[in-house]
């Protein structure tokens, strides 16, 4: 689905106006699906940059592709690159010339970057670096201003208890956090130094039907689903004393995009402001569906942390009184959001198992 094609339309032949163009990493992530549909419904042409993979990476964007040939619809484009590859970043600014980068991309998962630390480094941390310094030398050469969005995460707090806010201490605990440390710093390092409009956005956990499967409340609205039709019947967890302060991706893309809006660039903290355990989580999701998540969990060692972040819960009130921001989806709202898309798919995987399509072991 990536473009081959370096020719880039800045705007549409019916607009007055030229489209405002953004540049996003990690389109392919959750977070990218949400933003990309958000900027686009503002009007926006988006460039995603996706890494080459054995398979193709792109299902949560599929419904909203366009086949390029198609040049007046195409509003999203896709182009390889990668975090690790400085050139591939510098050319695609080039070439696109964006008004507005979005940088999501990230090796995200916290228990992975304990397995493969340097690579998390490297793409996390550094990876900002080369991103900022294609940003920065982009404009020192062409004179246009390009706005720059940070994806920091409320894991840079890590062992400061909560609340949270942007003037809250970071204790990382993870090599992932750590790297965000190291991001979060950069791009406020390019902002003094260089006078580059960069904002940190610090995004408290944020959850949806598009969320990983690993990360732990998809892993359980997942197998949740697969246990109420008969599919499976036990769930392995690590810590579920840990508490998270839990929104919906969907709302803290908003915030994103408007940091990028305001007069002046400067660092937020989004959070809803409530915190739950993951037993909390288990409680109200197998609770919605009748069911009692005691029968089903067993917790296994192997996805406990060497490390572990115990408390986070933000403090949003800069968003909510500088940016206008606030969330639209609670905590049950989101649980029950959650379970039931992934009832519906259980279901559709259920037809298949009893057609004798798919084996009940097997997830698509
Ligand atoms: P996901 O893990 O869903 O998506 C990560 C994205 O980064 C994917 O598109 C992935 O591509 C891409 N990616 C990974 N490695 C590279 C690389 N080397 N080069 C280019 N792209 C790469 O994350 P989310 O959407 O949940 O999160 C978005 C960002 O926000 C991340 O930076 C995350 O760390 C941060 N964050 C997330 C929070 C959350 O609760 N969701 C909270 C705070 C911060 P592929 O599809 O090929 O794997
Ligand atoms: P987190 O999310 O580490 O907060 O990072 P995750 O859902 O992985 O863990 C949340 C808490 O649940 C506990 N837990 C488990 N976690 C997983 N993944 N699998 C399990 O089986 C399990 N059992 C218990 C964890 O120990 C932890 O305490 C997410 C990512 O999106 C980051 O990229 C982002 O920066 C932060 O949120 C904010």
């Amino acid at each position: 689905m990536a473009s081959e094609n370096n020719e880039q339309p800045r705007s549409d032949s019916a607009a007055e106006t030229p489209r405002k163009i953004a540049l996003v990493t990690g389109i392919t992530g959750q977070d990218g699906s949400y933003l990309t549909e958000l900027l686009l419904s503002k009007g926006y042409e988006v460039h995603g940059l996706i890494r080459r993979s054995s398979n193709f990476n792109t299902q949560r964007i599929n419904h909203i592709y366009i086949d390029p040939h198609n040049v007046d619809k195409a509003l999203m484009k896709l182009h390889y690159a990668d975090l690790s590859d400085a050139s591939s970043l510098r050319r695609w600014i080039d070439v696109i010339k964006p008004d507005e980068v979005y940088n999501l991309a990230a090796q995200s998962h916290v228990a992975v970057s304990f397995e493969i630390p340097d690579y998390t480094a490297d793409v996390v941390a550094t990876g900002a670096l080369r991103l900022l310094e294609a940003v920065r030398s982009h404009s020192a050469d062409s004179g246009r201003a390009v706005k720059y969005y940070q994806a920091g995460s409320s894991e840079m707090f890590g062992a400061t208890p909560p609340p949270q806010s942007e003037t809250t201490p970071f204790h990382p605990r993870s090599p992932y956090a750590a790297s965000k440390v190291a991001a979060h710093w950069y791009t406020v390092n390019y902002r003094e130094a260089y006078g580059l409009f960069a904002c940190n956005g610090i995004l408290f956990n944020h959850e949806s039907p598009r969320r990983g499967e690993n990360f732990v409340t998809r892993k359980i609205t997942r197998a949740l689903g697969r246990i109420k039709v008969g599919l499976q019947r036990k769930l392995f967890l690590g810590n579920l004393k840990a508490s998270r302060d839990w929104g919906f991706a969907g709302d803290y893309v908003e915030a994103m995009w408007m940091m990028l809006q305001q007069e002046k660039a400067d660092d937020y903290v989004v959070a809803t402001e409530e915190s739950h355990t993951v037993e909390e989580f288990l409680e109200v999701s197998f609770g919605y569906l009748g069911l009692d998540w005691k029968e089903h969990v067993e917790i296994d060692k192997r996805y406990f942390r060497p490390s572990e972040v115990d408390n986070l819960k933000g403090d949003a009130s800069k968003a909510k009184e500088v940016l206008g921001w606030k969330p639209k989806v609670g905590f049950e709202k989101l649980v029950k959001m959650m379970v039931d898309e992934d009832l519906a798919l259980a279901k559709r995987e259920k037809v298949l198992v009893d057609a004798g399509y798919m084996d009940a072991q097997q997830q698509p």
